[in-house]
């Protein structure tokens, strides 16, 4: 069964790892990426999104959205993390293909609306536009299928804060919509994506076998490795971004758990992602909190199979 899906995005290398994977996978169709800040301001997200497209020689719409958390200043951005291009710092030759007109959130309603209950919406950035579309279309859990989320920690620490992971902290109060809106949700965070470090070697075999796509990840990636091997003996970098559509194409890979989910939006405990596991409270607080499905395990060796045995199609 093919997944038709709206990629929300923030490019990103771990974002052009997943978006390829996408583009590979013949059971999903992406009908247009969506872009937002996070990892880099939303103009260069929006042109790195053209640029992917171009790559993969995917003629599909790409939007610019919301380029600023919902409460509060401008963000930082994780240049120390993603280079000053998003890429690594590899110089790739920007897009001059067009965007969209419309904004991300506008895209999403309009997909949603021509498409009743199709729509997977993936979102692997902050979740501004998700939450604008919420704004934009109050019956838009009824209009789409379900949401797959990379963010959050769940059961472990996070990675900007000790209770925060990057995506959710970046635009805490836009999740908390998003979080507490009625739709399906699963969530993929460090708890999953953090469980599964690449090695360099993993990454050199993406590009063996498909030198295009694979190439430009492993490209971009030294820089991102280079991050990641800070303050430890091996050399390695996390995909967090491709989970959620891995768990589209085989969810045997994985294993969930059902709880109730808070985002806490003040300053101190701002983007934790504190979820009570179904029957491990009576508090009303966390019982009334919305209900979702928490990826907690992966199969590591089976999830880099599927990766390179995509990339390899
Ligand atoms: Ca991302």
């Amino acid at each position: 069964m093919t997944h038709k899906i709206i990629l929300d995005t923030d490019p990103g290398i771990d974002d052009a790892q997943a978006i390829f994977f996408a583009f590979q996978s013949p059971d999903i169709e992406v009908l247009g990426l969506t872009t937002v800040y996070g990892n880099v301001p939303v103009s260069m997200s929006a042109q790195n999104a053209l640029t992917l497209c171009e790559l993969a020689n995917q003629d599909i719409p790409v939007t610019k959205g919301v380029g600023m958390p919902w409460v509060g200043p401008e963000s930082g951005y994780a240049h120390f993390v993603h280079g000053d291009d998003g890429f690594g710092n590899i110089n790739v030759e920007p897009s001059k293909r067009e965007l969209d007109p419309r904004s991300s959130a506008q895209f999403i309603v309009d997909m949603a609306r021509q498409h009743p209950g199709e729509i997977t919406l993936v979102a692997v950035g902050p979740l501004g536009n998700l939450a604008l579309a919420l704004r934009l279309e109050p019956q838009l859990p009824k209009l789409i299928k379900d949401v797959k989320i990379m963010g959050g920690a769940a059961f472990v620490p996070g990675n900007v804060t000790p209770v925060a992971e990057a995506n959710i902290w970046n635009d805490a109060f836009a999740a908390d919509i998003v979080f507490s809106a009625d739709w399906d949700i699963t969530m993929f965070g460090l708890d999953v994506t953090n469980s599964a470090p690449f090695s360099p070697e993993f990454v050199d075999k993406l590009a063996e076998v498909n030198p295009v796509l694979g190439g430009f990840v492993q490209k971009s990636s030294q820089f991102y490795i280079d991050f990641y091997s800070q303050n430890r003996e091996d050399r390695v970098c996390f995909f967090h971004d491709a989970m959620p559509l891995a768990y589209l194409v085989n969810p045997d890979l994985f294993e969930l758990t059902e709880g109730h989910i808070r985002v806490a939006t003040d300053s101190l405990n701002k983007g934790q992602t504190a979820v009570a596991p179904i029957g491990s409270t009576a508090s009303p607080l966390w019982l009334e909190a919305k209900k979702i499905k928490v990826a907690t395990k992966v199969n590591h060796p089976q999830l880099e199979k599927l990766y390179i045995d995509t990339y390899a199609l």
